[in-house]
């Protein structure tokens, strides 16, 4: 069976030369798992330019030697950090590279003491999160099918959405019809939020119920087959009024203005403030409280950023979500979210759920 990973190191290892380092330490598990194939998640891979080698502790062994079967598996003896360091000391170590990021202070003291003298840590920040930025064309039918079912989910529960429901109740309903249509979980902790409660742009399920004449700002995301979707809509439970209404019609408009602006060699900042200056025009920017995207893959938030001071361009391949919204605290909040794949020549809306303005 051809499995991408061969290639993926390949290009990791090109990397590495460039920063002229003989090894780097990955231990981030979608790394793990995007250079490997290795699910579990504990463990550590070191990439050097003469051989690749997964470290993994005891409840891992099997799983590793089946899943990342065509590197080298070693079982960890002692520590994890005890055993990278002795296997670091075996290859003769020199430069390590290692993510910054990923490691404490006390880990990276630790690895130093444990691989040597002769083995110097240089920060290497980034490096497989750079590869995966560029999706390829399976990794791009798998965002498909993980955003075109959280789509499903997200229409599957406006039916349930009658005065006197809860938030938990809409939030565990969104979970479960995940999990029924084959996804592994949610990508993160889903946002269900009735009247005043959707000014919060990150709020938590509560006891809440739902009342007439109120905003629900729905948020969710699925993983199925290792990858994330994101999605967002705003509904009206009622008649809305007109204020809200054109609100609503100023943030689908800023959505609008930003999925145009996306494209092969657009800046991020530029995607970013082209949402902003339409909800400037309503005079309704200082309420948009947050970023317009992030990048999407095998974790819901990765590069590319698309916020102020971004200044890297799109890419073919890259992955995106597009989702400005307006908070007004003590009144409301109106967020429309979509997931959207940049092409060589077009742009790509991965979810697929109508966003006319919903009263229920
Ligand atoms: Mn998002």
């Amino acid at each position: 069976m051809k499995t991408p990973f061969a290639q993926r190191r390949r290009a990791l290892l090109a990397e590495i030369a460039q920063a002229k380092l003989d090894h780097l330490l990955v231990t981030k598990p979608a790394n793990l798992y995007y250079l490997t194939g290795f699910e579990g998640d504990a463990g550590a891979l070191v990439v050097s330019r003469a051989r690749v080698t997964l470290v993994t502790d005891g409840r891992f062994q099997a799983q590793a030697r089946e899943e990342a079967s065509d590197i080298r598996v070693v079982l960890q003896r002692g520590s994890l950090i005890s055993s990278v360091g002795a296997l670091l000391h075996s290859l003769g170590s020199q430069r390590a590279g290692f993510d910054p990021n990923q490691l404490t202070v006390a880990q990276l003291e630790a690895f130093g003491k444990a691989s040597g003298p002769r083995c110097r840590w240089i920060p290497a920040p980034g490096f497989a999160e750079k590869l995966r930025m560029r999706k390829e064309a399976a990794e791009l039918d798998q965002m498909r099918r993980a955003g075109i079912l959280a789509g499903k989910v997200l229409e599957s529960v406006l039916t349930m959405l009658k005065p006197g429901v809860r938030e938990i109740e809409i939030g565990a309903e969104i979970d479960y019809q995940m999990r029924r249509r084959g996804a592994s979980g949610p990508a993160f902790e889903t946002i269900v939020a009735f009247g005043k409660r959707s000014a919060l742009p990150h709020a938590r399920p509560t006891a809440k119920q739902l009342r007439k004449n109120e905003l629900v700002v729905l948020d969710l995301g699925a993983i199925l087959g290792h990858y994330c979707s994101d999605i967002t809509r705003t509904i009206f439970v009622g008649r809305a009024p007109a204020r809200i209404r054109r609100c609503y019609e100023a943030v689908l408009e800023a959505q609008g203005a930003a999925i145009a602006a996306v494209e092969e060699g657009a800046t991020c900042e530029g995607v970013d403030a082209a949402a902003r200056k339409v909800l400037a025009g309503y005079r309704l920017d200082r309420y948009f409280v947050h970023s317009t995207g992030h990048g999407l893959g095998l974790e819901v938030h990765e590069d590319p950023r698309v916020a102020r001071g971004q200044k890297q361009r799109l890419k073919p391949g890259n992955v995106i979500t597009v989702e400005p919204g307006v908070y007004v605290a003590g009144v409301g909040g109106i967020r429309i979210e979509d997931d959207v794949a940049v092409h060589a020549d077009r742009t790509e809306v991965i979810t697929r759920v109508p966003r006319d303005f919903i009263e229920l």
